[in-house]
C-alpha cells in the first residue's frame, strides 16, 4: 500500500491593484512565513513541492487608462499575462499549481493558464461568498477583483469592449463548466446573469438546506458529470465566514465554517484531480495580529486539505515496528 506521489508547484502572486486596500500582496509572504512549504512536505512521505517564488512584472505604459471603470487595468493586465504563462508551464512540468494572492483579479490569469496546459477540458470551483461576475459596465466599484469570472466567460464576451493587451488569454471557459458555492452577497446584475445564463451557483442557503457533502456532488455532477477532468478550485478566503477569515478585504458574515471548508478540499483531493487551486483575498493589514494569524492559519488548513492532509492522522510508515502488542 503506497501513497501516490503528489507533485505541487507553488507561485506567489502578490498582486493588489484588482481592490483599494493595502496589504492584500502581502498574502504570499505571510502563508510562506506561517511555513506553508514545510508543512506541506510534512503531510506525508511522498509529497513533492517546489516553490516558484513570486510572479513579477513590470507596468504596460501604452495601455494605461485603456478601458472605463477597470481600475488599474495597465497592472492587472501584464501581471496577468505573465501569470498565466508560469501557471501553465508548472502544470506543464506535471505538478498541481498552488498560486497564493493577491486578489481575486489574478484568477483570470490562473484559470487561462491551467486552459492552456490541459487545453480547455477542465471544470472550475469558485469557491466565494462573491460571484466576481461584473464587466465593466455592470461593476458599481470598477475593481477588477469583481470582474476575473466575467472574463473568463465565453458566454460573456461580447459583453465586454475590446481589451487592449489581454488577446492571449483564451480559449476562454464556457460558464457551463463552472460552479459556485459559498455565494452570499451577490450584485443584482450578477444575480441576472447568474439567472439568465443558467449558472451553477449555490449560495450559502443551499448548503444550509443540502449539507457541504451533497453541495458538492451537486457541483461536480454539473460541471464534470464524466468525472474526468482537470479540476481548478479557486479559493476566495472570504467564503468563509467572517469569524473565520477576519483579514480580507470583502468580509461577509454567514459564511462557510472552516469545517465545510476544510472538507471541500478533502473531497476535491480524493478525486484525484485536482490540477490547479488558487487561495486568495487574504489580507495581512486588515484586522489585529490576532485576526491575521486565524485567517492565515484557516487558508493554510485549507491548502493542507487540497493535498492529502487527513484529519484522521497519518499511518505510521512501519506498522510492524508497532510498540504495541
Ligand atoms: B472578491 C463587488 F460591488 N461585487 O464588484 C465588486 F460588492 O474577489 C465586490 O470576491 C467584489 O473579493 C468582491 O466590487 C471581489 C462589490
Ligand atoms: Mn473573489
Ligand atoms: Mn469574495
Ligand atoms: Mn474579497
Amino acid at each position: 500500500r503506497h501513497r501516490s506521489t503528489v507533485k505541487i508547484g507553488v507561485l506567489g502572486v502578490p498582486f493588489d491593484k484588482g481592490q483599494p486596500r493595502v496589504g492584500v500582496g502581502n498574502g504570499p509572504k505571510f502563508i510562506r512565513e506561517a511555513g506553508l512549504i514545510n508543512r506541506l512536505r510534512e503531510i506525508h512521505e511522498n509529497i513533492d513541492v517546489k516553490d516558484y517564488g513570486d510572479v513579477q512584472y513590470t507596468i504596460d505604459n501604452k495601455i494605461s487608462d485603456a478601458i472605463p471603470n477597470m481600475k488599474d487595468y495597465e497592472h492587472m493586465v501584464p501581471c496577468a499575462e505573465r501569470t498565466s504563462k508560469s501557471v501553465a508551464d508548472i502544470i506543464r512540468s506535471g505538478r498541481i499549481c498552488l498560486t497564493l494572492g493577491g486578489d481575486h483579479s489574478i484568477g483570470v490569469a490562473t484559470v487561462d493558464g491551467h486552459i492552456q496546459a490541459k487545453s480547455e477540458n477542465i471544470a472550475l470551483l469558485w469557491i466565494d461568498a462573491h460571484a466576481d461576475l461584473n464587466t465593466n459596465k455592470t461593476s458599481s466599484t470598477g475593481n477588477t477583483h469583481g470582474m476575473p469570472v466575467a472574463l473568463l466567460a465565453k458566454e460573456l464576451s461580447d459583453y465586454w469592449p475590446y481589451l487592449p493587451g489581454m488577446d492571449w488569454q483564451k480559449p476562454v471557459i464556457s460558464i457551463r463548466n463552472v460552479a459556485y458555492i459559498g455565494l452570499r452577497s451577490v450584485d443584482s446584475f450578477e444575480r441576472l446573469i447568474i439567472e439568465k445564463l443558467g449558472i451553477t451557483a449555490f449560495g450559502m442557503e443551499d448548503i444550509e438546506r443540502y449539507g457541504i457533502d451533497t453541495i458538492l456532488s451537486m457541483a461536480l455532477d454539473k460541471v464534470d458529470p464524466e468525472r474526468n477532468k482537470s479540476i481548478h478550485v479557486s479559493y476566495d478566503i472570504d467564503s468563509l465566514d467572517a469569524l473565520e477569515a477576519p483579514s480580507t478585504g470583502t468580509s461577509v458574515r454567514g459564511g462557510l465554517t472552516l469545517r465545510e471548508g476544510i472538507y471541500i478540499m478533502e473531497s476535491i483531493h480524493r478525486t484525484g484531480r485536482l490540477g490547479a487551486m488558487d487561495l486568495v483575498e487574504v489580507n495581512p493589514s486588515i484586522g489585529t495580529e490576532r485576526d491575521v494569524r486565524t485567517t492565515v492559519e484557516a487558508a493554510i488548513h485549507v491548502i493542507l486539505a487540497a493535498f492529502g492532509h487527513s484529519r484522521r492522522g497519518l499511518r505510521p510508515k512501519d506498522s510492524h515496528e508497532l510498540p504495541l502488542q
